[in-house]
C-alpha cells in the first residue's frame, strides 16, 4: 500500500471549527462537473470534524427516525440504522438505543429487518404504497417498510452500544445493558430468520431476490443476475425522484436498471412478498458472499453478547450459524484472483468481477492463508495501492476491471462506510497496521466536509448524497471511539 501522506485531520495546524458553507449545504442537488478538480480540503481539526458529524446528524435527526440522507433518502434504511447507531452511542447512547428500537419495531413477524421503514410523509421511488407490503402476512401492523432485506450488521451496532454505555457509565450503562438484555432476543430472531429464510439449503451462502438487497445495489456483481431479469411491465414513473437531487444520473443506477428495480418489486408483490414463493417466482436469484460474510461476523458477535447475558444456548447456536456463513464464504474463494466470488443461483455461473465483494473473508476471517493473501491483495496495486488513487482507500470495483466506473454509485466510487467496515474486520483479526491506514487516509478524504456518500476515487470529487448520515457516523466512531494508534 502506498504510504498515506500525512493526514489532512490530524496534521491540521490551526484548529478551526469548520462552518458549514451555503454552497455545500444540503446541496445533495448540485450539478456535478464532470472530471471537475476536487476544492482543497478545509484545514480542519479532528474536533471540528467531529462536531460537524454530530450536527449532520442532528440535523437528520426527524426526532422519529435519523433519515439515511436529507433529501435523497428520507426515510430509514436497515444497515445505514445500524452505521449511524454506531456513531451515535459515541455521543448519545440514548439516542442510539432510539434508533435500533425504532428499526426493531418494524420487524417482520417472520423475524426479517426491512431495508427501509418509512417515515409519515415521502419524497422517495419506490415509497410504501409502490411496496404496497399490507398484502403480507408477516409485516408488522405499526410501521410501513419495504419487503427486502439488507446486509445484518445489527450485532456490531448492539456491542457498540453496550461499549459505549459500560464506558460512559451510570445511567447510560443502565440503559445499554437493560436495552441489550430486553431485545437479544429480537436481534437473535432476525439472524435466525436469514439462517432459515436465506440460506434453507444450509450452503452457508444467503440468496438474495433483489441488488438492493446487498446494498451493493448496481455493482458489477449483480450484473449477470439482471441479465435475467425481463421487465413484462414499464413500470418506471415519469421523473426519476432521485434524479431531482443527483442531477448528473452517471452518478445514479440508469432508466433501464431501475425498470428492473422495479419489476422486481412487482414481482414479490404478486407473491405477497412470501419468502418461499419469492425464491420461485422472483427473476434474480442470487448468492450474496458479502452478506454472508456479514452474517457470519454478525452472528459472531451476537454470539458474544449471548455469553456475557448467560444466553449460552442461543450464543451456541449463532456460533454454529456463523461457521456455517464462514465455510459458505470460503467455498466461493477463487484459487486464481483470491477474491471470493458471488454465484447466480438460477444459472449456476460464479460472478468473477473484481468487487470489493470478494474482500468477504476479510470480514469472517476463519482461513488465515486466505486472510493473509487477501491482505496483501488489499494493499496492493489493484486496490488501496492503485496509482492513480488520490486515496489509498478500496474502490467498490477494482479500476483494472473492465466494468469500472469511477462516478457511477456501487460501480467504482470510494464509499466511506465500507471503508469503515473494512477497518472494523482488520482490527478484529489484528490487523492494526493497515486498518490505522485505512483509517487515516478515509478522514483525510472526509476534511472536505461534505460527508459524502462515495467519493471519485482518481480525483477525490465528493457524489452522491452531501451530509449522508452513515458517513457522518462512522467519522465520530473514528474520532470518538478509543482506538489503539
Ligand atoms: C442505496 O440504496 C437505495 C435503495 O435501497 C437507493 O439507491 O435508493 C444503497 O447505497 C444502500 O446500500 C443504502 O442503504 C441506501 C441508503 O443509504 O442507499
Amino acid at each position: 500500500m502506498h504510504v498515506a501522506s500525512p493526514s489532512g485531520v490530524a496534521a491540521a495546524a490551526a484548529p478551526v471549527t469548520p462552518s458549514v458553507s451555503e454552497e455545500t449545504s444540503a446541496e445533495e442537488g448540485s450539478p456535478a462537473k464532470p472530471g471537475a478538480a476536487p476544492t482543497a480540503a478545509p484545514p480542519v481539526s479532528p474536533a471540528g470534524l467531529a462536531a460537524c458529524a454530530a450536527y449532520i446528524l442532528r440535523g437528520n435527526d426527524t426526532g422519529e427516525l435519523i433519515t439515511a440522507a436529507p433529501r435523497l433518502y428520507p426515510h430509514l434504511w436497515s444497515w445505514d440504522a445500524a452505521f449511524v447507531a454506531i456513531g451515535l452511542a459515541t455521543v448519545s447512547v440514548p439516542r442510539a438505543v432510539t434508533e435500533l428500537r425504532t428499526l426493531l419495531a418494524a420487524q417482520w413477524r417472520t423475524g426479517m429487518l426491512p431495508h427501509i421503514v418509512f417515515r409519515s410523509t415521502s419524497d422517495y421511488y419506490p415509497g410504501p404504497d409502490v411496496w404496497d407490503c399490507a398484502v403480507a402476512e408477516a409485516a408488522p401492523a405499526v410501521a410501513r417498510t419495504s419487503g427486502i432485506c439488507q446486509p445484518p450488521v445489527h450485532a456490531i451496532a448492539v456491542r457498540k452500544v453496550l461499549d459505549a454505555g459500560r464506558r460512559r457509565g451510570g445511567a447510560d450503562r443502565a440503559l445499554a445493558e437493560q436495552f441489550t438484555a430486553e431485545t437479544f432476543d429480537r436481534w437473535l430472531a432476525w439472524y435466525r430468520w436469514i439462517g432459515r429464510a436465506r440460506d434453507p439449503q444450509q450452503r452457508g451462502l444467503v440468496e438474495i431476490y433483489h441488488g438492493w438487497e446487498s446494498g451493493m445495489d448496481n455493482s458489477p456483481r449483480w450484473d449477470a443476475g439482471y441479465a435475467n431479469v425481463v421487465p413484462a411491465l414499464d413500470l418506471l414513473p415519469p421523473e426519476r425522484c432521485d434524479l431531482r437531487f443527483v442531477r448528473d444520473a452517471t452518478q445514479r443506477p440508469s432508466d433501464a436498471e431501475y425498470r428492473k428495480y422495479l419489476w422486481l418489486v412487482h414481482q414479490m408483490k404478486l407473491v405477497r412478498f412470501d419468502e418461499k414463493a419469492m425464491r420461485d417466482r422472483v427473476d434474480f436469484r442470487m448468492a450474496d458472499v458479502f452478506m454472508s460474510a456479514v452474517a457470519a461476523v454478525g452472528s459472531e458477535v451476537l454470539a458474544e453478547v449471548g455469553d456475557e447475558l448467560g444466553r449460552a444456548e442461543a450464543a451456541a447456536e449463532l456460533r454454529s450459524l456463523a461457521s456455517r456463513f464462514r465455510r459458505g464464504v470460503l467455498s466461493t474463494v477463487s484459487p486464481v484472483t483470491g477474491l471470493a466470488r458471488d454465484r447466480d443461483l438460477r444459472t449456476g455461473a460464479w460472478v468473477e468481477e473484481p468487487t470489493i465483494g470478494g474482500f468477504a473473508p476479510l470480514l469472517c476471517g476463519g482461513d488465515d492463508a486466505v486472510v493473509r493473501r487477501q491482505l496483501r491483495l488489499l494493499a496492493g496495486p489493484q486496490w488501496c495501492g492503485h496509482p492513480r488513487l488520490r486515496y489509498a482507500l478500496p474502490p467498490s470495483t477494482s479500476p483494472d476491471s473492465t466494468r469500472f466506473a469511477p462516478r457511477t454509485y456501487w460501480r467504482g466510487p470510494q464509499w466511506p462506510v465500507m471503508n469503515w467496515l473494512v477497518c472494523w474486520a482488520l482490527r478484529r483479526h489484528g490487523a492494526h497496521e493497515l486498518a490505522g491506514q485505512i483509517r487515516e487516509e478515509a478522514l483525510r478524504q472526509l476534511s472536505d466536509l461534505e460527508f459524502a456518500e462515495y467519493y471519485e476515487p482518481f480525483t477525490g470529487e465528493p457524489l452522491g448524497s452531501r451530509y449522508q448520515s452513515w458517513t457522518a457516523a462512522i467519522v465520530l466512531d473514528w474520532l470518538l471511539e478509543p482506538y489503539p494508534s
